[in-house]
Parts: structure tokens; sequence; C-alpha cells
């Protein structure tokens, strides 16, 4: 017997893919209608080192969908690149003493080599490096667009500052416990004067579009969104102050207005400053200081001892014409709702410590052990506070406008010059890129402003305007801004006169499934969605969302636990590849569990799946062996598991349950195993038919192991190529199912039966059944509930 080697196979298929290049996806089938298009999406590694199982998981899964829909007649865009600026490659350069560039470009081409001998179905001609002046020129241009429709603006306000990283970091970067996302250091609040992409803009339509990716996006996933943006229902209500303009709150609980019996402002936000009365003016500075060393997370927490101070002012609630007093404290938040709130101690938990501290009234509006009517007695509050003029019904969103600033080195630069004349004056589109000064020796660590500034020469120019002496901006995006765009310029990476072709946007878009880790489902597809509705409303595309549908992979993880260079439990992509082979790895990642499950590298097995790889490859050669003995006649045994396993293959790839092929497949090995050596024999050309189905179902998951079968088979290559086997339905029809009979409501009896026997002779034969006759004992029976083919009810 051959021993089949995957090295070699490996070696031998690479050079015939590249010169066959058959996933080289056609614009002009699409353009033309000639094929339906599908765009598979993937999203693409950070350089940081070569590729890992995390990689090589989402990889595996992802080349399963876009190689079944190229069989199924779709013309396929599945495109790759990098996303290349950012952190990781910056801060590796520090460590390295070496220029992100350099880090950078050597660790694309280490990913690009591990990439192609994974076999995976890319278009590389569409590849792309955000970090290449040939993509961000676009960025750059995408900025000043958004600009120029009011949705890129800078404004000075309380910054999340990572003292470690010394940089700004948006609220998402911020972890849940107050700590940065990259470092883990606690962040802190900084006042800087920072650009700002109007995210909040689309609150409304961001959310509300949710509802249509319900059914096609994993749930979780847009429960998150969900909450991110953060939906709230309420009213605005003010309240006057006397010698002041009237304070406005936003509240989700405007059926308690009467028992508002004080105010709270955020000890952070100007209104404070403005509200206090002058002998409170020190009290609050001295309570400000303290605040600003608690991050979001820990001010909002409800088990923190509440505390604040009175800044000696009144307001007067409007429902009950009663003064009250106006607080400060740091459990109301500067940049949520209006800033203030009307604090309600009987109904409101927090609300209710705060007045307890410090001997605050507490009106109970209604008695909470009494059935309540919220939503009624909400929409009678809204309507009454509108009648008298002190508010209106509103709609509030968590969502915040995103930060967009860094004051760090490898990103793309803001095109933007500040003219002491002239103000922000847009870098003119012909001058674009704006391209990085390449400060080769300079100092990149961090230090609170961007190292841009040290590039004197790039730094200073004349005005656009008017000529006279002027500075850029030394800040560069967040790579967030990078990777919100990127499916767009896969269309016509090279082109060097526009973002992206609005034709091929229209044809290819919108991406009709996307994978992706699930530590990207707030921050980056919020940000991507933000993209393309801005777009859209420039007239650049005509669709709504950037993801038809959208499915996030699990984890691959090793003996319960993620793999991490302190439990020492890595598993390293290129030894599991050196040692098993790329199909094996490949099939052991998409049979191990449901796409969005973790996979435990201490439960599945490598060598079992080479094992399987041997055994549906010695098929192909036993069919060509078989040459010269007498075909058969066409087992139709074997004929019915071919053709039900390619008819349940489809629906379950259509339905991204790609292990459950991998097992149907296995089953037909199994299958035409047994037929070759003890039922019809490999001359059989039966036998030739389920060979060939294992081919192309395996080339899904395992494209050597395929393509060597499809040559032994006596087929050119490539067997991606190949078509997808037609299903006779003739061979679907079951041959017989299984009728349950019943007596009394208990199983006493199972028979094999015609799918389309009649109820007649269903009835007869369940009466005639030894079983049967023996269960019911000589009793007479009173009556015969028939549901052919599958049950008969016997009443005795
Ligand atoms: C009175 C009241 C009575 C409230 C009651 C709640 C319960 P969500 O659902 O998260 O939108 N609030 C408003 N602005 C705030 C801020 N900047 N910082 C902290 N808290 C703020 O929550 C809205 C509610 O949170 C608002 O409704 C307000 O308190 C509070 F029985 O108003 B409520």
């Amino acid at each position: 017997e051959v021993h089949y080697d995957a090295h070699a196979v490996e070696e031998k298929w690479l050079p015939v893919w590249e010169r066959l290049d058959p996933f080289r996806a056609d614009d002009a089938a699409v353009l033309t209608g000639e094929k339906p298009k599908f765009y598979g999406l993937t999203m693409f590694p950070y350089p940081s080192g070569d590729l890992h199982m995390g990689h090589a998981e989402v990889m595996a899964l992802h080349d399963v969908l876009c190689r079944y829909k190229r069989f199924r007649g779709f013309e396929v865009l599945n495109p790759m690149g990098w996303d290349s600026f950012g952190l990781p490659a910056e801060n590796a350069a520090i460590k390295n003493d070496e220029h992100p560039a350099t880090y950078t470009y050597a660790n694309i081409e280490t990913q690009f080599t591990s990439f192609q001998k994974y076999g995976l179905s890319f278009d590389w001609s569409r590849r792309l490096h955000t970090s290449d002046p040939e993509y961000y020129k676009w960025t750059q241009w995408l900025f000043l667009k958004l600009r120029e429709q009011g949705l890129a603006y800078r404004k000075n306000s309380p910054v999340n500052w990572c003292p470690n990283d010394q940089t700004v970091l948006a609220n998402e970067q911020v972890l849940a416990d107050g700590t940065c996302e990259r470092c883990g250091a606690v962040v802190t609040k900084k006042e800087l004067t920072q650009w700002y992409f109007r995210t909040t803009a689309y609150a409304q339509e961001l959310y509300d579009s949710l509802d249509d990716l319900q059914d096609s996006w994993i749930a979780k996933v847009v429960n998150a969104q969900r909450n991110w943006i953060g939906r709230s229902e309420g009213a605005h209500v003010t309240f006057d102050v006397a010698g002041h303009d009237p304070i406005k709150v936003f509240t989700t609980r405007p059926d308690t207005l009467v028992g508002a019996t004080f105010m709270v402002v955020a000890a952070d936000a100007k209104l404070a400053q403005e509200l206090v009365a002058p002998e409170r003016a020190q009290a609050l500075e001295d309570y400000l200081a303290e605040v600003r060393k608690s991050s979001d997370i820990d001010r909002l927490a409800t088990d923190r001892p509440k505390t604040g101070i009175d800044l000696g002012v009144t307001a007067t609630n409007p429902l009950t014409g009663e003064e009250i007093p106006v607080w400060a404290a740091d459990y109301v938040l500067a940049d949520y709702g209006t800033g203030a709130i009307m604090a309600v101690p009987a109904h409101d938990d927090r609300d209710g410590e705060f007045a307890e501290k410090f001997g605050l009234p507490i009106v109970p509006v209604y008695d909470a052990e009494q059935p309540y009517d919220k939503a009624a007695e909400v929409s009678r509050a809204i309507a009454a506070i509108e009648a008298s003029g002190h508010g209106e019904g509103t709609v509030n969103f968590r969502l915040r406008d995103w930060l967009l600033s860094r004051q760090r080195y490898w990103g793309a630069p803001i095109p933007i010059i500040h003219c002491p004349v002239d103000g922000e004056v847009p870098v003119p589109e012909d001058q674009l890129p704006v391209e990085l000064p390449e400060l080769r020796g300079a100092d990149l660590k961090p230090k609170g402003t961007s190292p841009l500034g040290a590039a004197t020469e790039w730094v200073n120019v004349t005005c656009p305007t008017c000529g006279g002496p002027a500075t850029r901006d030394t800040d560069t995006m967040d790579t967030f801004v990078d990777s919100s765009w990127y499916f767009f310029r896969y269309l016509s990476p090279h082109d060097s006169t526009q973002a992206f072709d609005p034709a091929l946007a229209k044809a290819w878009g919108p991406v009709d499934f996307y994978l992706g880790g699930s530590e990207h489902a707030v921050l980056h597809l919020l940000y991507a969605r933000f993209f393309t509705k801005a777009l859209r409303d420039m007239g650049l595309i005509d669709w709504d969302e950037p993801f038809s549908a959208y499915l996030s992979q699990g984890t691959v993880i090793n003996n319960g636990h993620k793999m991490s260079k302190s439990l020492g439990n890595g598993v390293a992509l290129g030894a599991q590849l050196d040692e098993f082979g790329v199909d094996a790895v490949r099939l052991t990642l998409v049979f191990a569990s449901p796409p969005e499950d973790n996979i435990d590298w201490a439960d599945v097995s490598p060598a079992g799946s080479a094992k399987f790889l041997q055994r549906a490859w010695r098929l192909s050669g036993d069919v060509t062996s078989a040459v010269g003995v007498d075909p058969g006649t066409g087992d139709a045994a074997l004929r019915k598991v071919t053709h039900k396993t390619v008819h349940e293959a489809a629906q379950l790839l259509d339905t991204y349950r790609f292990n459950v092929v991998v097992a149907r497949t296995m089953e037909l090995v199994n299958a035409t195993r047994k037929a070759i050596d003890s039922g019809c024999g490999p001359a059989d050309p039966a036998v030739r038919e389920a060979a060939e189905t294992v081919a192309i179902l395996l080339s899904l998951v395992a494209p050597y192991t395929a393509e060597e079968m499809w040559e032994r088979l006596g087929h050119e290559p490539s067997v991606a190529q190949a078509a997808w086997p037609t299903v006779d339905p003739a061979l679907l029809v079951e041959d017989s199912v299984t009728a349950v009979v019943q007596i009394q409501g208990k199983v006493r009896g199972r028979l094999e039966v015609a799918p389309d026997i009649s109820e007649a002779d269903l009835e007869a034969a369940a009466l005639a059944d030894a079983a049967v006759v023996k269960a019911i004992d000589g009793r007479a029976v009173r009556k015969v509930i028939v549901r052919a083919p599958k049950l008969v009810n016997i009443v005795v």
C-alpha cells in the first residue's frame, strides 16, 4: 500500500495552484450580472508575528463557505490583506529598536507565505496593506469627506488616557474594569483637543437597522451592538433656577417627577461650575480633585459609598413647585444624557443611598408593593410635562462620538493643516496622501504628544489657503479607521483615482458573509456600519449595511484554558503543520465543533484526521486500480448514500454547520470502503461516483488531499473548478420508514413500511404484527387511529 505523504503533496500542488489561479474574482462576470456574486470576508490580521492557531481556525472555516459558493455557481470574492498600522507594530518596533515599517513588512511576508501554504482560496491579486500610502491616501480622503459632511470635528474634552501607553483611548478600548485594553494599566482622564467622528449622528439608524440583521447575524453580537448604542426612551425635563438658565435632565422615569426631592449635577460638568454658589466654589474644587482620580466604571458602581457636595443653589420642581437643593456628585456622568439628573430617592437605588447619607427627603410616588402600570404612567407623565411646557418625550443614546486622534507614529496622519489665519485647513485632495515622515532613529516612545511633532520639516508647511506659515496636525488616526472601510478597497485596491469604484461597490456589495473574532463584535462592526451609512448618504453606495451575515468563531484553547505564555499551554501552528500536514490541521479545526464554539486542542486529534485523510485518499487508488475489471451495474445502496450526502451537505453548508459536513463525508468514506471490500467491488460505477463526491466535499476542508484524489481519479486539476455533484431526487426517496404502533398510548411494536403506504394497509399490517397481537392479548379493539406512514394508535 502506497503511503500518502502530506508534505510532498503540499509541495506538489502549491505551484500548480499558483499557475491555475482558480480563485481570482472576475469583476466582469458580476458587473454584467452573468453570475450571482458572493462576497466572503474574514477579518484581516495584524502583522504581529506569524499566523497562529486562531488564524488557522478562522481561515479554515471561512474557506469552507467560499469554496462551496464557488461550486454552486457564484462568482466569489474572497480577498485578504493586512491591518498593518497600529500599536502592536509600534510597540514591538520600540522594543526591538527598529522602524515599525521594517517589523511590519517583514511580518507581512512571513504571514503571506504561511497563508499560501495553508491552501486558502484567496484572490491574492487584491492583497492590500493599510499602512501603504496607496491605501491610507484614501483613508485620509475619507476623513476629509466625513469632515465636509460635519461628521469629523475637533473638540476639547476630558479623554481616556492610558498613562502607560501615553495615549488617548476610545471608550471602547477601556475594559469593563477601567483598564487599558492593550496593556492593562488603569485608565485616567486628561483634557485634550482631539478629533472625533460624529457616530452619534447615526445612533438611531445604527440601532434600528439591527432589526434587519437579527436573523443573519449571530445573536450575541446583535445584542452587544444594541447594548453599546444603548437606546433609552424617556423625557427631558427642565427645572427653573433663580438667576440662572433652567437645568435640563434626562429621565427614563418622568412618572416619578413628584418624588424628585433634589437634583444632582455631574461634579466634572461645566454646569456644576456655572451653578455653584460663590461660598461653595472651593468645596467643589476640592471635591473635583478627588473625582478626577476615578474611572467611569467606578463612578457608576452601585455598591460604592456615595460622595458629593451641596452646590448651595435650589431649583424648582415643575410639578410640585417646591424648591429642591442642587448637589454635585460623581455618580452622575458628565457626558451621559444632559450631565444632570432629577433624583428620586424613593424609586432609584443610587438616589436613595445618596439621600440617606446626606439626610435628603425621600417621597414615594407609588406603593412598590401594589400593581403599577409603569408604561402607561410614563406616557401620561410625558403628556403632562409637554402640556406644562417643562419638557418633552425624548430618546437618549449611550453611544458617544468616536475619538479618533492618536498621539502615536504608526498610523495615517490626519490630513489637516493648522493656520493661525485660516484655522483648520484640509490638505487639498491633489496633495494626498500626507505621507508619514520616515523619522529614522527618532524616539517613538510615547510622551503624550505625537512623535510626528519632532519632524520639523514635515510639520512646518505653508497654508494652502493664505500661503502663510502653518503646521500640520501631528496626530494619527486610530487604526479602527483603517479597518472601517477596507472591504471597499478590496474592490479596486490599486485604483489611484478613487477610494473605490461605485460601480463595483454596487455589483459586489454588501459583503454577504463576514467571519471574525468576537473581540471585534462591538467596535469594529459599529465603525464599519457607521462608515457605510455615511458613504451612502454621500451617494457613493446604494446599500445601508456592510455585512449581510456575520458570525464570530470560537477560540482555540488548550486544556480548558486560553493559550497563554504564562500557562505554557500554547500550541504553535507551525509545529502542528509540520507534524500532521496542512489538511489534517484544517480538517481538525473544522470538524471539532460548530464554528461559534471554542475548540479545546486537548480534545481533538490531528493524528486521527490524518488517518481519515489517508483512508479517503485510498478510495481513489482503489477505483483506478480496478480499471479493466468488469464494471458493475451501479450499486443502488451506495448511490443512495452518495446522493443523500450531497443533498444534506448543501443544507448544512448553507447554515454554517461545517463540522457536520465533515462527519457526513466520513460516513460516505466508510460506506464506499464497505462497498469496495465486501459489496459491489471497486470497479462499480457507484464507487467512482462516491469517490469523486468525497474528493469534492473534501476539497472544502482538505484541498491538498482532494486535489490528489481528483488527479488519481483521472481528472485535470483543479478540483476547485469541478462541478458540484447533481443530486438525483429519485435517490433521495427512503425505501422504508419506521411506523410506531401504540396500544393505550404505549409503544408495543415497530414496523418497517413503504413511505407511501395507505392508511388501510398500515392498519392491517399493525393488527397482524405478532408483537401487537400478543400485546392486545385477545381484548376487543375499540378504535384504531392511523397516521400513515408513521403511527398507529390502538385503543382496546
Ligand atoms: C429619575 C429616575 C427615577 C431615574 C427612577 C431612574 C429611576 P438609562 O436607562 O441608562 O438611560 N441618569 C440620567 N443621566 C445620568 C447621568 N449622566 N449619569 C448617571 N445617571 C444618569 O438611565 C437613565 C436614568 O439614569 C435616568 O432616569 C436618570 O435617573 C439616570 F426611579 O431619572 B432617572
